[in-house]
């Protein structure tokens, strides 16, 4: 019997914003890592997620959707998040949605082209789609760039994924594995906490409200028994205006982020979780490139 070979690397996740790259991450991986929202942009960070087989590991990093003209810091620091995966990274996926390529895509094919980042096209919510649309569209994506391969996926009802996987880890190097097999991220629960309750935000607020809050773990507490850990997390917006609408009346709409984000924890870590959220008004703090850093 031939011994196969071990094959491992990093595979950056790169797109346009909401076209599901956290949710694709987070199907690969078999687990919620990265944080969801069907508003654009909701990823800010370089987010590792690693994946384990017998003969492999595939070191996934989410990014933050492709911004063309950055406004402030920190959509400055969301671009650099995904520059630098994609600078450490054997594998690019280039996620898109079952449509011709606009110019978010045209500018990162470029992108990707003139770095010579090895690229298998993800094309993914085919379920909304009929499937006689793709192969135009694939055709489309074949003569712009010479992509490894295009594979079409659904990230939502997993269709795809096991081709795309096999796709991925073929071409990854012969090599050991780059992490421990215990791996899943190389973050903290604090952090993760963090993510959980921006993404309640994301998901409870309209408007600009999710855009201009930062969310930043003061305090976790690991307890024993049957004291719950405690989260003590502070939100950051950018106007008073802001922390009332957060707050809500008699401090009802915070209440809700609270408690849904207390229930997510609590599915991670399995024990009973205290969130104690304080909110707070830090104006233009997205042009503050030091509190940028800290938070993200
Ligand atoms: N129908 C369908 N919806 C999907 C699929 N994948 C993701 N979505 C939805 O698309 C929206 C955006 O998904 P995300 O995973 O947050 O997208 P993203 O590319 O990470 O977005 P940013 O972090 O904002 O750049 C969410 O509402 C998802 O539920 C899919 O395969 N099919
Ligand atoms: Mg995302």
């Amino acid at each position: 019997m031939t011994e196969q070979q071990h094959r491992s690397g990093f595979v950056a996740i790169v797109g346009r914003a909401n076209v599901g790259k956290s949710t694709l991450m987070n199907a690969l991986i078999g687990q919620k890592l990265s944080i969801v929202s069907p508003k654009p942009h909701t990823t800010r960070h370089k987010l590792l997620g690693v994946l384990n087989g017998d003969d492999f590991q595939v070191a996934l990093l989410d990014t933050p959707g492709f911004l063309r003209n950055g406004r402030d810091q920190l959509d400055a620091a969301m671009s650099r998040q995904m520059v630098s995966a994609l600078a450490d990274a054997d594998l690019a996926l280039l996620v898109v949605e079952p449509r011709m390529p606009g110019d978010v895509e045209t500018k990162l094919m470029g992108q990707l082209a003139q770095a010579k980042t090895p690229t298998i096209l993800v094309m993914n919510k085919i379920d909304t789609v009929a499937k006689m649309k793709l192969l135009p569209i694939m055709q489309h994506y074949y003569d712009a760039l010479p992509f490894l391969e295009i594979v079409p996926v659904s990230g939502l009802d997993g269709e795809g994924l096991d081709t795309l996987l096999e796709q991925i880890v073929g071409h990854l190097p012969e090599q050991e594995a780059i992490f421990p097999p215990d791996m899943l991220t190389d973050r903290s629960m604090r952090f993760v906490a963090s993510e959980i309750i921006r993404e309640k935000v994301f998901l409870l607020y309209e408007q600009e409200i999710p855009y201009d809050v930062a969310v930043e773990v003061d305090e976790y507490a690991e307890r024993e028994g049957t004291q719950p850990d405690l989260v003590r997390a502070t939100i950051y917006v950018d106007k008073p205006s802001q922390k009332q609408l957060l707050i809500g009346k008699g401090g009802q709409a915070l209440k809700e982020v609270g408690t849904q984000a207390r229930e997510e924890i609590v599915e991670i870590v399995e024990r009973p979780v205290f969130v104690e959220l304080w909110v707070k008004v830090n104006p233009k703090w997205r042009r503050k490139a030091g509190f940028i850093q800290r938070t993200l």
